[in-house]
């Protein structure tokens, strides 16, 4: 990782906003928001919710010139609807990208806790697994799947990161223009873990700060088991890539005692 420096102003800040039926929760967060912090815009990313969020974010598009809606056609997953909104805001050139869940998890209140971490890092995370972090009302089956999926994210990719599957995050627009993003290929929340990987593997400077995050209480979560076993494959397969390509450097590794002369 690069040493702390501080970074250019923000300008232009876009906060994306991935929906599947979230209907009676979108215009409380965009209000939340707008409140919150009233300079960002907002895109809303929407995959056909078959319960018409899609034109009710239509309608708050229309009261509210920074509010802006993505229409996809199908659900194809949390990943893929954020790299959409990705390729969205980087072509107008926005400095900030956030994401943020539309259920509430994600305060909008402790975004500009993000955005000022940003003074001084590339990427800024909402972690729940650091000090002053919390979860409020999650079962303890959701609580020990975050943990031990950090745990084994931890021990295979070796990153120091207490919470690389969360969703509550801002990304300078520099940051994510080094990455690979065309070859992301993580569907599902997996995408999390997939894109804090390669921002660590890009060396860029990563900041977590810490947030309550509040189960929601309208709606329903859309976990599924495919998307923990999308996550399982995934992190294993690039942990063993990692730690197969440590044993090799370390084979192809010149021994000390020939260097020495003997
Ligand atoms: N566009 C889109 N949004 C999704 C999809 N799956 C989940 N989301 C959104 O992603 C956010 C987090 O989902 P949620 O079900 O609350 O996950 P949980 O908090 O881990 O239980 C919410 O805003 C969802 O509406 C998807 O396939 N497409
Ligand atoms: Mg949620």
């Amino acid at each position: 990782m690069t040493s702390p420096q501080a970074r250019r102003p923000i300008d232009k800040i876009v906060v994306l906003i991935p929906t599947y039926n979230e209907r009676e929760n979108i215009s409380l967060i965009v209000a939340r928001l707008r409140a919150a912090v009233p300079e960002a815009d907002i895109l809303v990313l929407d995959d056909n919710s078959p319960d018409g969020t899609g034109a009710v974010a239509d309608h708050l598009a229309v009261a509210d010139a920074r509010v802006r809606v993505l229409h996809r056609t199908r659900k194809e997953g949390l990943g893929a609807a954020y790299l959409a909104g990705f390729e969205w805001a980087l072509e107008r050139g926005y400095d900030v990208l956030v994401e943020m869940d539309a259920d509430g998890s994600h305060q909008p209140e402790q975004l500009p806790a993000l955005l000022r971490a940003l003074a001084t890092a590339d990427v800024a995370l909402g972690s729940r697994w650091v000090p002053g972090g919390s979860v409020v009302n999650w079962p303890m089956h959701r609580k020990a799947l975050s943990r031990g999926g950090n745990i084994y994210v931890r021990v295979l990719l070796g990153m120091p990161i207490g919470d690389a599957t969360g969703g509550f995050r801002a990304y300078r627009a520099s940051a994510l223009r080094t990455l690979d993003l065309q070859n992301v290929a993580s569907l599902g929340y997996c995408f999390q873990v997939d894109l804090v990987w390669r921002v660590i593997r890009a060396g860029l400077q990563v900041v977590e700060v810490p947030i309550t995050f509040v189960e929601r209480t309208i709606g329903d979560s859309k976990m599924s088991q495919d998307i923990v076993n999308e996550s399982l494959r995934n992190i294993t397969l690039w942990g063993a890539r990692y730690r197969l390509g440590q044993v090799r450097s370390l084979l192809h590794r010149e021994p000390r005692w020939h260097r020495l002369g003997g």
